[in-house]
């Protein structure tokens, strides 16, 4: 009760906190975000409509939420980074004022705002988004729109776990009032294809700006796997390899991670989203890093393994020179028009003759017990992006080639291989005849690795008081 009161009170005088200085200067334009809404429209059928909504906030602890990740559908279009908003796009213009989109956000609340944080609000997505149809939440559900009237309503997938709100403005309220003007009862599996398409074919294919965002998440990720290189040990727990690769990431402006760092030393090596990193030493085995960070959104997806005493052993060396050799001949047919199936079945290929000429398996079917995923994806506003996976290569894609060999202990080969857990992984931009290799600034041959790790980290020189 007494937190009510002091809201109370506060309501009263508290002006709106002041406007944030010292911010990045790189974001994305809002005429980015403008463009990315017009060729969103450009694929839409005739006489439809399509609708955008916020992710929910999720609990991360009775009161307390995760940090908020907008939708990456919704920053693309829009750059609102904030939670219970909805867009809707209109095919044709409509009205007198003939708006062909109307933007939904969070109303501001100079009380609210203190608590947890600033709000763009009405004007800041008229001014900073470059919006001229811009509403509260709240008032979405009186605003004057008939579904009915439209060929297609062309949506994503509604979440559904969004916790009960009896707030208007709140996205609960949002989607049940979407709901029910649109007359949506079950999921609508012919629109939600729709959605995809369109966002799969614009997002697959990065703009100028995206590339200039990719290849800076890209880049500090590869300065953080090198410095971790050069820092590591056996005593270094797996927790503190993560860390440091986040300080990296953060002293050079990104935001975080892009996805849940998978930091696995020896058998923890051999599990393929491994993410409890609590390892308290690395000793002397491999340690694989499958780390990188989200600038503005958008993120990298880098892996090295490496030894954790600074030399391979035969045994890892043998098993690293297969991952290595399938990750170059999957470079070689890297550029546009190669089918994207295509990329798997040459990472497969190499890994297969690799362990039947090591004796591993002696048939081909095999190799899955040993390389259960596959090659490589898409990469951008989502680790694992959007985009046809049916389709072919095409100029500006980034996909990731990422092959990788994993023997747990107990499996049915010479024990001398047990616990050897290899993935390489770099972030490869397609151009018409060839690739660019994003990620090449951290090293993949061995010898490379060997050579780094013999360098000093200013992390070595880090000392802190004993408790
Ligand atoms: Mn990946």
């Amino acid at each position: 009760m007494k937190q009510f009161l002091f809201l109370f009170v506060f309501a009263l005088t508290a002006p709106f906190v002041q406007s944030q200085e010292n911010l990045p200067t790189d974001y994305l334009t809002k005429e980015f975000h403008q463009g990315r809404r017009e060729a969103f429209r450009a694929l839409m059928p005739a006489n439809s409509v399509a609708v955008v909504f916020s992710y929910p906030e999720k609990v991360f602890s009775k009161d307390i939420n995760y940090n908020y990740h907008p939708n990456p559908d919704m920053y693309y279009l829009t750059g609102y980074k904030e939670p219970d908003a909805i867009l809707v796009l209109f095919k044709e213009p409509q009205g007198t004022e003939k708006y062909n989109e109307v933007l939904f956000v969070r109303e501001r609340n100079a009380s609210r705002e203190t608590w947890t944080g600033r709000r763009l609000g009405i004007e800041g997505a008229k001014s900073k988004l470059g919006f001229t149809t811009v509403y509260n939440g709240k008032d979405f559900n009186a605003f004057a729109i008939d579904f009915a009237k439209f060929d297609k309503v062309i949506y994503d997938e509604i979440p559904t776990d969004v916790a009960e709100n009896n707030s208007p403005d709140n996205l609960y309220a949002l989607l049940k009032s979407f709901k029910s003007k649109a007359g949506i009862t079950t999921a609508n599996e012919a629109s939600t294809d729709l959605f995809d398409k369109i966002t799969n074919s614009l997002r697959e294919i990065k703009t100028p700006e995206e590339l200039v965002l990719m290849r800076k998440t890209v880049k500090l990720s590869c300065v953080a796997h090198n410095e971790v290189m050069k820092a590591v040990g056996p005593d270094m727990s797996e927790n503190e390899a993560d860390g440091i690769h986040a300080y990296i990431h953060r002293h050079y402006g990104a935001e975080g991670e892009g996805y849940p760092p998978i930091v696995g030393a020896g058998a923890n090596g051999c599990i393929l989203h491994y993410g409890d990193n609590n390892a308290t030493k690395i000793d002397n085995q491999l340690l694989l890093m499958d780390v990188g960070s989200e600038y503005h959104g958008y993120s990298a997806d880098v892996t090295r393994t490496i030894p954790a005493n600074g030399k391979f052993t035969e045994e890892q060396k043998a098993i690293y020179q297969i991952v290595y050799d399938a990750q170059e001949e999957v470079f070689k047919i890297c550029k546009e028009g190669t089918p994207i199936q295509d990329l798997n079945k040459k990472a497969k290929e190499v890994i297969t003759a690799g362990l039947i000429k090591l004796g591993i398996i002696t048939d081909p079917k095999d190799v899955r017990i040993y390389y259960p995923h596959g090659c490589s994806h898409f990469l951008g506003l989502d680790v694992h992006d959007k985009g046809n996976y049916m389709g072919t290569l095409k100029e500006n894609m980034i996909l990731t080639v990422e092959p990788g060999i994993y023997i747990p202990a107990n499996s049915k080969c010479d024990k001398k291989w047990w616990n050897i857990g290899v993935r390489i992984e770099d972030d490869i931009l397609m151009l018409k005849d060839s690739y660019e290799n994003l990620s090449a600034d951290s090293p993949r041959k061995w010898q490379d690795i060997e050579a780094l790790a013999k360098q000093k980290s200013t992390f070595n020189d880090m000392k802190f008081p004993k408790i």
